[in-house]
């Protein structure tokens, strides 16, 4: 049992994405994890239908993951990470690149997500810049993505609220595909949606507007997470692949939550059968347990940025903690425990049984679409009348305070991102109490 922090320190800690003043009434506090249950602070053993926050696919605390940050922290905390190196920053660029599809040859690390995105994007400006085509700046995201909190992030990025207050700061020279979320025409679809793929072709549109010459990059996540999970319509990202490429525009897929498993696959280009230029990604990289990413490049890439006198730097860019050796460790305890456990096969073998179990919602009166891909899944709620995201929430809650279940709401959209060493009587329970709650909800 965890006793609850005081009042001042309640006051003191402005929490992220929350909403302060109502989560501090009644905070939902968690004292320990292991596995798959956390602890919360009243000793309650709470199932985990979220995987940390898309994080950590294998369970909390994994043992030779804490192994591995207990043993690096005591030999080697911290090491310059400008003009000089540890060797463990290297290994895990070796192991990543070698996991992820064939061509990526680079690693660039950051912290987040949010860092990748951003090194991403300044990437596929300074390539085209040492290209000699720095006309081509502008960047086009797509309605409703999520690409982090950055100003870059933002600014690619399609969720309306995260951009409303900063609005008149974002980065200039961006534009948007529309999002392919239609309940008309693909609600219940089973995995990928068969509507929906035309919608790419507005990115011939934009390229008519702009002129090719001055677009830089498209990023998309392959599969939007964040919004409520939008599986790809069938032959999308096929078609944005194809289009990318005949105009000279650099692809990025946003990979912060779709690689290491979460699809079956190590990455979603794989899954997919469509690479891309540049990936970006953090969250599974190291299981959560330590905050990392990294910007995967092909080294085409890589190679136009390695000119000009040997001594002078190529990429005016990195963090302070970029490779940290703390992170580095834990980054590759995670990949040598996703092969040794097989944790990409598992997740794979999982999903059918998952999709069948979200899919019994379809005909809950309160639900309005049902999505899933790979290990990704997400019910759609009817918004109250008046009250937008208000039913969204009082599940979020009634599943903490009532069933010990751990799950997630966008507005009204609850989703899941089950352990992908999940056992399926586990996924069974977990929906069972979510029919619970929301049976009882008006
Ligand atoms: N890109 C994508 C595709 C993401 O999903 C980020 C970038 C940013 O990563 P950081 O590490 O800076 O948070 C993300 C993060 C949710 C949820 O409820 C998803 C994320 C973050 C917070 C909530 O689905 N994804
Ligand atoms: N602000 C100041 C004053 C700094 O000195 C630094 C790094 O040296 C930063 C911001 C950036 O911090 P980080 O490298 O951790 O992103």
């Amino acid at each position: 049992m965890h006793h609850q922090p005081s009042e001042a320190a309640m006051d003191a800690y402005w929490m992220p994405f929350t909403a302060n003043r109502d989560f501090k009434q009644t905070p939902r506090l968690i004292g320990s994890a292991q596995g798959h249950h956390y602890i919360s602070n009243d000793g309650r053993k709470i199932y985990d239908g979220f995987s940390g926050l898309w994080t950590s696919g294998i369970g909390h605390c994994h043992p030779k993951i804490v192994e591995a940050v207990q043993n690096q922290v005591g030999e080697l905390d911290l090491c310059m990470g400008f003009q000089l190196g540890h060797n463990k920053a290297f290994e895990l660029a070796d192991k990543l690149t070698n996991l992820a599809p064939e061509g990526f040859d680079h690693a660039f690390f950051t912290n987040s997500g949010s860092e990748s995105v951003d090194t991403a994007l300044k990437i596929a400006l300074g390539y085209h810049r040492a290209k000699g085509d720095a006309s081509r700046t502008r960047l086009i995201g797509r309605q409703r993505g999520y690409h982090g909190v950055n100003f870059g992030g933002i600014s690619v990025g399609g969720i309306g609220p995260n951009r409303k207050m900063f609005s008149a700061n974002l980065i200039n020279g961006v534009d948007h595909l529309p999002h392919t979320h239609n309940l008309e025409h693909a609600a219940f679809s089973h995995g990928q949606p068969h509507w929906g793929s035309h919608l790419v072709e507005e990115l011939e549109t934009l390229v008519a507007l702009h002129d090719a010459s001055t677009i830089a990059a498209v990023i998309v996540e392959p599969v939007p997470g964040s919004t409520g999970i939008l599986p790809p319509p069938v032959g999308y990202l096929e078609r944005l692949r194809e289009i990318c490429t005949k105009h000279g525009i650099l692809l990025i897929f946003d990979e912060v939550i779709t690689a290491f498993g979460r699809v079956g696959a190590p990455f979603a280009a794989q899954r997919f059968g469509v690479t891309p230029d540049l990936i970006t990604t953090a969250k599974g990289l190291t299981n959560g347990v330590i905050p990392m990413g990294a910007v995967l490049a092909t080294d085409t890439i890589y190679q136009a940025f390695m000119q000009g006198p040997e001594q002078s730097i190529e990429l005016f860019h990195g963090y302070t903690y970029s490779g940290h050796p703390v992170a580095a460790a834990a980054g590759l305890a995670t990949l040598e425990v996703y092969e040794q456990e097989g944790s990409f096969e598992q997740s794979r073998e999982l999903e059918t049984m998952f999709a069948q179990a979200i899919h019994q919602f379809d005909d809950h009166p309160l639900v309005i679409d049902v999505r899933n891909f790979g290990l990704m899944g997400a019910i759609e709620l009817a918004p109250r009348e008046g009250a937008p995201g208000a039913r969204g929430l009082e599940a979020h809650k009634h599943c903490f305070w009532d069933e010990d279940l751990v799950i997630r709401n966008g507005m009204d959209i609850l989703q899941f991102s089950p352990f992908l060493n999940s056992k399926p009587e586990d996924i069974e329970t977990m929906f069972d109490a979510v029919r619970r709650v929301l049976d009882s909800l008006s």
